[in-house]
């Protein structure tokens, strides 16, 4: 397992020469933040990223994400199109870092990360909750996502890729609420029958991120929940580049997931994970703590270990951390405690 850390390229407030005095982190996560969805990547400034980040002493391992635009998961008329620039993104990215591309020096494959969630990706009430010892973190309450209107602009959070105006996110939500959730299981399925094949031949390897939280929110569907969907998706797409971002968090936030059990049955799957704690509050509602298997409901020590055992020996992540020792920044994507995470994670990867 090797030590990653999400970096928000010029968008950052972190330097790159910070992230590479926290033990063991030798990866980058990024991806290019000014295309917007549906637009084909090109090569120049992921070189540019590239050069960066090995200047820095760190090697770009992961890309997360090249966003699927909604045309694909509701199955519209633009729907060939904007998978053809997915695929043509793919290319950029294989060219830059893939086998093809000058060595790296490290041999594991490139993982490409991506989400099939519906208009929102991850969703929150609260970016700066209180926890006990004073610290902050994000939270989501079912009490008030129920009183929240996306429509009325109520929703826009700090690193979502995706960016809707009020117009657009009132007719996506009428469109998603009249679409099954098979429905867009079934675009799922056929996005990955077009890009898999294209990315085992890059030699590159894909990783869908499960819907967080896992639940369906603002009456639209939400697909990737749990083990079962996750078994039917690689029964459907058997492909070996078809693989499985496993966020401890976003599957965790859902006391029906058995994390170490999923870590366990999905190995051979898992082509990235982001390994991050959380802390079930009450039904349908949780709190973000810290990485440490004290502080909330999910077993780290257990996940690292079902991974090593199942032979997993990719790249992992510290997840979202919470904001400590007066750290102002992105919510979520400070310094400190991320790092504190990292070294925990590490901790878990030496320890036998
Ligand atoms: C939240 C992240 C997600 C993730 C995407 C992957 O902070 O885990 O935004 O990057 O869902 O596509």
């Amino acid at each position: 397992m090797h030590l990653t850390f999400r970096w928000y390229a010029e968008r950052d407030s972190i330097p790159l020469n910070h992230i590479r005095q926290i033990p063991g982190v030798r990866g980058i996560v990024s991806a290019l933040y000014d295309p917007p969805p549906g637009k084909a990547w090109t090569v120049a400034p992921l070189r540019a990223m590239r050069r960066r980040v090995e200047d820095a002493g760190l090697e770009l391992r992961v890309v997360e994400s090249i966003p699927v635009p909604e045309s694909i998961k509701l199955g519209d008329r633009d729907r060939d199109r904007d998978v053809a620039s997915w695929i043509a993104s793919l290319k950029a990215v294989a060219e830059v870092l893939g086998p093809a591309s000058v060595p790296t020096g490290s041999e594991a494959p490139v993982v490409v990360t991506y989400n099939f969630m519906p208009v929102f990706d991850w969703t929150r009430s609260n970016l700066a909750k209180i926890l006990e010892d004073g610290s902050t973190a994000l939270a989501y309450d079912a009490t008030e996502v129920s009183r929240m209107d996306p429509a009325e602009g109520e929703l826009d959070l700090p690193g979502w890729l995706a960016r809707y105006s009020r117009e657009d996110i009132y007719k996506l939500l009428v469109a998603y609420r009249e679409t099954p959730p098979e429905t867009v299981y079934a675009n799922l399925v056929s996005f990955l029958r077009d890009v898999a094949p294209e990315a085992e031949a890059l030699g590159l390897r894909l990783a869908i991120h499960p819907d967080d939280p896992p639940w369906p929110i603002f009456g639209i569907p939400r697909i990737m929940t749990g083990a079962a969907s996750l078994r039917r998706l690689f029964a459907d797409v058997p492909s070996p580049a078809n693989g499985l971002c496993l966020c401890s968090g976003s599957f965790g936030a859902s006391p029906d997931n058995d994390i170490p059990a999923m870590a366990a049955e999905f190995s051979p799957r898992v082509a990235f994970a982001h390994l991050r704690n959380v802390r079930i509050t009450g039904p349908g509602s949780f709190e973000e703590c810290a990485h440490w298997k004290g502080a909330g409901d999910i077993d780290l020590p257990a996940v690292v270990a079902a991974l090593r055992d199942g032979g997993f020996d990719g790249p992992v992540r510290p997840d979202h951390g919470r904001m400590i020792w007066d750290e102002a920044g992105k919510p979520g994507y400070g310094l400190y405690d991320r790092a504190l995470g990292a070294s925990y994670l590490q901790g878990l990867i030496d320890a036998r």
